[in-house]
């Protein structure tokens, strides 16, 4: 007992408290719960019902849901206009960021990939207003209706709230212990917390031995030139005109800005670059760390082949943007180095469900139901604290000139405290090698940012410029048949995961063919061995713990070896096990 409580007094206190967040909405609405302080709620159904007419009849989600098939800006505020409840419920401003994303993605779709230099605007919208419904509506001030004691709603009080969330002083707690860490070089929270290591200090061959598969954080020296101290207000001084991507929109960085000083959105867009003219020019100006540069997936690139996915980013994000959880794309590992701000990073191994998250029995589906701000006020952040305690999830902030090391296969959600600026890399070093090729050969259907007409480019040069040898022969033959096939089909070059034709291409044979081509070739033979232990141990498992319902009896199997190949029977042998 005594014990314990030494033991417990050890380790910091990474919990939040989220009671205190209450910030006022700008049309008076109320959460939910409020409705019971209402002295005369008689009184107030009367008045919903004379302000929503028949819409009356619906529920708050039926609402909600026929409002997001408004499809014009003018619609939906003539609506509102109607009552002073409509104009709460069309004020929301996700109907708005859908509207304006809705049709950007529409004119993308109608004029092709990429945009003229000025970008898409729709309904000709070129400035940003603070909020989507002001930009959409082209105003700079707005009536704010108020609806004070009218509207008690969590749905359209909840975002509102989320977007309001002051990160760095919500954290404060775990921010201020992580900075000692940091400025030691050093994890002082050895029980959940990540390692952290000079840069110098770790070799390759000892990542390789010991720290594939955990993460952990390599720091500087006190080298103010180790990583660029870019921040948005540089980039925009730098590449202000040019098109970055922010999930689904693609903008020109200056209006990314101006937007990021200023919107109420919860999830507040991202941006995520791997293809601007300056991502060209930016990726000449760092070094990633040398023991990340090992890198299986290089047999991907060259100009014969280049058909690797895209593995390098840019990321962008103002505080309260985040990644919520998620597995690096085709069980590569990642790098990602903190040059402006700070983030938290929550990190669990691959078996463990992150809180909050739910996901089919192949993780093909992945439902993550709330935005990172949602995530952290109904309680999962506190779960996620739970399980660190129990030794199945590690938590760290990262500061500008820190890299983190994400470990293949592992969940993981980013939420950032502060406006942040990072790089990040996927990649695959070579004890990983056996977990990708598992992937590429069992999860199929999981593969992604391989290109349809890249990747079959890549096959055909590949099989004219290297001879088949002997252990290669099955695997070259899948190639060949996966060519046959799509000669008879016109390609196109969409990502492979989103194609719906009868093609999949063989990336499991083709990249074990790279790699035995490439100076990586050594590691092919003890890797193919390793990832068949990986998947009879991976059977093994599912057998334990998912014993089949049904077993076939023994007399059908001596009768099947009896009768040889003629064998059928009309009906079945099979019992209960
Ligand atoms: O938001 C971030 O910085 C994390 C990015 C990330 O996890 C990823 O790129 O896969
Ligand atoms: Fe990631």
């Amino acid at each position: 007992m005594a014990v314990d409580c030494k033991r417990a007094k050890k380790i910091p206190n990474y919990r939040i408290d989220a009671h205190t967040i209450a910030p006022i909405h700008p049309l008076g609405v109320k959460p939910s719960g409020n409705i019971y302080l209402h002295n005369n709620l008689k009184e107030l159904d009367l008045s919903r019902k004379r302000q929503l007419g028949h819409l009356a009849a619906l529920s708050e989600e039926i609402l909600a849901l026929a409002l997001s098939f408004i499809d014009s800006p003018s619609d939906l505020v003539s609506l509102g206009h109607s009552s002073r409840v409509l104009y709460a419920y069309t004020y929301n401003e996700e109907l708005w960021r859908k509207l304006y994303i809705d049709e950007f993605m529409r004119l993308e779709a109608k004029g092709g990939n990429v945009p003229n230099s000025s970008g898409y605007h729709p309904y000709g919208c070129r400035k940003w207003r603070g909020s989507w419904r002001k930009t959409l509506l082209k105003l700079d001030e707005e009536a704010l209706i108020q609806v004070n004691d009218l509207v008690f709603s969590d749905f359209l009080y909840r975002p509102y709230q989320c977007s309001k969330i002051d990160y760095e002083y919500l954290f404060k707690r775990v921010i201020a212990f992580e900075e000692n860490s940091s400025a030691l070089r050093h994890t002082l929270n050895p029980e959940f917390g990540v390692e952290r290591i000079k840069e110098a200090d770790l070799t390759l061959e000892t990542f390789e031995r010991s720290y594939c598969s955990k993460p952990f954080i390599l720091c500087g020296e006190g080298d103010e030139k180790r990583w660029p101290l870019w921040d948005l207000e540089y980039l925009v001084g730098r590449f202000g005109d040019i098109n970055f991507r922010q999930e689904a929109v693609e903008w020109k960085l200056s209006y990314y800005a101006n937007y990021s000083r200023n919107n109420n959105d919860e999830s507040p867009l991202y941006l995520f670059d791997c293809s601007s003219e300056a991502i060209q020019t930016l990726k000449g100006e760092y070094m990633a760390p040398k023991i990340f540069t090992y890198d299986l997936f290089k047999a991907f690139e060259g100009q014969e082949i280049n058909c690797r996915p895209d593995h390098r980013w840019l990321i962008v994000g103002k505080a309260g943007s985040g990644s919520t959880f998620h597995k690096d794309p085709n069980q590569t590992s990642a790098w990602n180095a903190g040059l402006t701000g700070k983030k938290l990073w929550m990190m669990l191994p691959p078996d463990v469900k992150p809180p909050g998250v739910s996901t089919d029995k192949e993780e093909e589906e992945v439902t993550s139901p709330v935005g990172v701000g949602e995530w952290v006020l109904s309680g999962y952040y506190n779960d996620a604290v739970k399980l660190a305690q129990e030794g199945k999830c590690q938590i760290a902030v990262t500061f500008p000139g820190e890299c983190i090391y994400v470990p293949s296969g592992w969940w993981h959600t980013v939420i950032n405290l502060t406006d942040s600026v990072a790089l990040t890399e996927n990649f695959v070093p070579a004890p990983i090698l056996s977990k990708v090729l598992l992937f590429f050969k069992n999860k199929k259907k999981q593969i992604s940012g391989f290109h349809l007409q890249d990747t079959v480019n890549a096959m055909k040069r590949f099989l004219s410029a290297h001879p088949m040898k002997s252990d290669s022969s099955p695997n070259y033959e899948v190639i060949e048949n996966f060519l046959e096939k799509c000669r008879h089909h016109a390609l196109n070059n969409e990502d492979c995961g989103l194609i719906d034709l009868d093609l999949e291409p063989p990336i499991f044979e083709f990249f074990v063919e790279l790699v035995r081509e490439s100076k990586y070739g050594k590691h092919t033979e003890r890797a193919l061995a390793d990832m068949h232990e990986l998947e009879v141990n991976a059977a093994r498992q599912e057998a334990r713990t998912n014993p089949p319902a049904t077993k076939t009896s023994e007399a059908w199997t001596n009768l099947a070896a009896e009768s040889g190949s003629n064998f059928s029977f009309g009906f079945s042998f099979e019992e209960t096990a």
